[in-house]
């Protein structure tokens, strides 16, 4: 067993000097509506006097318009879209949710909904002038139930610090993922995000107890129970979860949190072929069972690339492939040692190279920290294209090797990694620099090759502004005039984020 873990960088340093790279490396991206040629439609423009409104509903500092305060929320994370904001307001309560969007809706001003903006589809960004509303100062705990696991929260928490504050109380926050340090409960509802654990606590349709939404109009609905059980007729906080802010805003969530593991183990395992790795899964379900609390691969070039780019140590050496593989139980020793027999088990079949397991709570972060930060560490390296795509597990990796011939010499790196228990793998490609001809080899072909192996476009990150003309792949017809029309029943006035999700008629 190999265990030459020497530097432990916890993630949130990481996330911080990786946010730092991101910012100092790159200049300012163009703008979203001449990159991609997108129309404004017809809605107001902001007016002097609608900023002297805002500014009575909210105190003056919860009003920006300055160019260099609001220039942070027209840029998304990856730097990919930028919009043109000239407004961003930070209500505090949900009746100051309401005023604004009453005002918006009857004055065709149109609004884009921001959390943390780690969004990767560029939703979370303006395309044009849209009102950018943060929800940043709406963070505050409401309650707490110890006894159920039911915690109630304001849309703008940081999903970390809700963590943090649930597991004090020995309950943990049902899903977790590399942005988890700047993301926003209420933008992990609005995207439905999967993450690192969905495998095992399932997703947001699942955990999410409750909501409250402001519609466009105004109206509050009042969806926030904390009762697992309520067939009182439509369940309608699922409109919300997924919809990325086109239906209503998240202001207060209800979520089901489950108890603290006490025994946690991580494995990471070098692995020859993808096909060993589907083997090895179906062999950690049947060995590994109910413990089993992550089950995530990535290529070769994925941890290589990230290693070296942000100096993160790797505990095994070079290999085709890894497997992270993550156990939750209750008893440390049956755990871990049920993990071991599998280890040895699997080195001797000859699916697994080679690996380690660790319960060493600093170990098992380094073995986290460089699979999470495999999202941001291509970036240093020039223009990054991303893909998040389900696909039979027999076809998983089947699109990397693909484009890797297709893109040839022009890529300086195509790899692929993710959730292999939910059939999400993401794709990255890395360009020395953006160009329309490298986007046009990949897109429409990836999700042409999506659909013809019966995937889904977007796993888990959504559709954004990045994907509505290419949702047609994954979503039938009649399906698409269904949401079209719930969209026209909700926001008659199409004044919440526009230019995503849905494509254009
Ligand atoms: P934003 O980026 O601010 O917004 C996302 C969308 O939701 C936008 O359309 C926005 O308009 C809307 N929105 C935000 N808040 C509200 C609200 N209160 N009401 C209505 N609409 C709202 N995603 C995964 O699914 N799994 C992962 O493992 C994962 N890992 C990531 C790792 C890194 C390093 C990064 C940068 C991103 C990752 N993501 C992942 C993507 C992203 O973090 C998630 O989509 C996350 O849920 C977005 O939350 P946010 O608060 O940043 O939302
Ligand atoms: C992950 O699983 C995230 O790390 C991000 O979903 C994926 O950035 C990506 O491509
Ligand atoms: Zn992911």
């Amino acid at each position: 067993m190999i265990n030459s873990l020497t530097l432990f960088v916890t993630y949130i340093k990481n996330f911080k000097v990786l946010n730092q790279v991101r910012c100092a490396s790159q200049v300012l991206p163009q703008f979203s509506s001449e990159k991609y040629k997108v129309k404004r439609k017809p809605f107001g423009t902001i007016e002097a006097s609608d900023v002297d409104y805002f500014k009575t509903v909210l105190s003056e500092d919860r009003v920006l318009t300055d160019d260099n305060d609001v220039l942070p929320f027209n840029i998304d994370w990856i730097k990919n879209c930028r919009g043109q904001s000239k407004l961003v307001l930070k209500p505090k309560t949900t009746q100051e949710v309401s005023t604004i969007l009453k005002y918006c809706n009857q004055k065709r001003l149109a609004v884009c909904p921001q959390g943390g903006n780690t969004g990767l589809v560029g939703g979370s960004v303006p395309v044009f002038d849209e009102i950018v509303l943060s929800f940043m100062l709406m963070n505050k705990i409401i309650s707490f139930d110890e006894i159920s696991g039911a915690l109630i929260c304001e849309a703008g928490c940081i999903l970390e610090n809700l963590d943090n504050y649930v597991r004090e109380r020995n309950l943990i926050m049902p899903l977790d993922l590399g942005a988890k340090g700047s993301c926003h409960i209420g933008g992990n509802i609005s995207t439905n995000a999967g993450g690192l654990r969905l495998l095992r606590y399932g997703n947001l349709h699942g955990s999410v107890l409750g909501v409250e939404a402001v519609k466009a109009d105004g109206t509050v609905i009042d969806c926030l129970k904390s009762l697992k059980k309520d067939n009182t007729g439509y369940h309608l906080k699922h409109l919300f979860i997924g919809s990325e802010g086109t239906l209503g805003l998240v202001t207060k969530v209800a979520i089901h949190c489950p108890a603290l593991p006490k025994a946690v183990s991580v494995g990471f395992f070098g692995v020859e072929k993808f096909e060993d790795i589907l083997r090895l899964y179906a062999n950690a379900k049947s060995s590994l069972g109910e413990i089993l609390s992550a089950f995530e691969m990535a290529d070769n070039d994925s941890i290589s690339s990230t290693a070296k780019n942000l100096k993160l140590p790797n505990p095994i050496s070079d290999y085709p492939f890894y497997v992270l593989l993550e156990t939750h139980g209750s008893d440390e020793a049956h755990d871990s040692e049920k993990l071991t027999r599998f280890l040895e088990k699997e080195m001797e079949s000859g699916l697994i190279l080679d690996g380690t397991v660790t319960s060493d709570p600093a170990k098992m972060q380094t073995i986290w920290n460089l699979r999470e930060n495999i999202a941001a560490a291509g970036l240093v390296e020039g223009y990054m294209f991303k893909y998040d795509v389900s696909l039979p597990l027999r076809n998983y990796y089947s699109l990397v090797p693909l484009l890797r011939q297709r893109l040839g010499a022009k890529a300086s790196r195509v790899y692929g990694y993710g959730h292999v228990g939910d059939g999400n793998i993401h794709i990255n490609v890395i360009v020395p620099k953006y160009s329309p001809e490298a986007s046009s080899m990949l897109e429409p072909y990836i999700f042409e090759e999506v659909a013809k192996l019966k995937g889904s476009i977007s796993a888990e990150h959504g559709v954004g502004f990045r994907k509505p003309q290419f949702i047609h792949y994954s979503k039938d017809a009649n399906a698409l005039q269904l949401m079209q029309q719930l969209k026209q029943l909700m926001d008659p006035n199409g004044i919440l984020n526009p230019y995503k999700v849905l494509p254009e008629i």
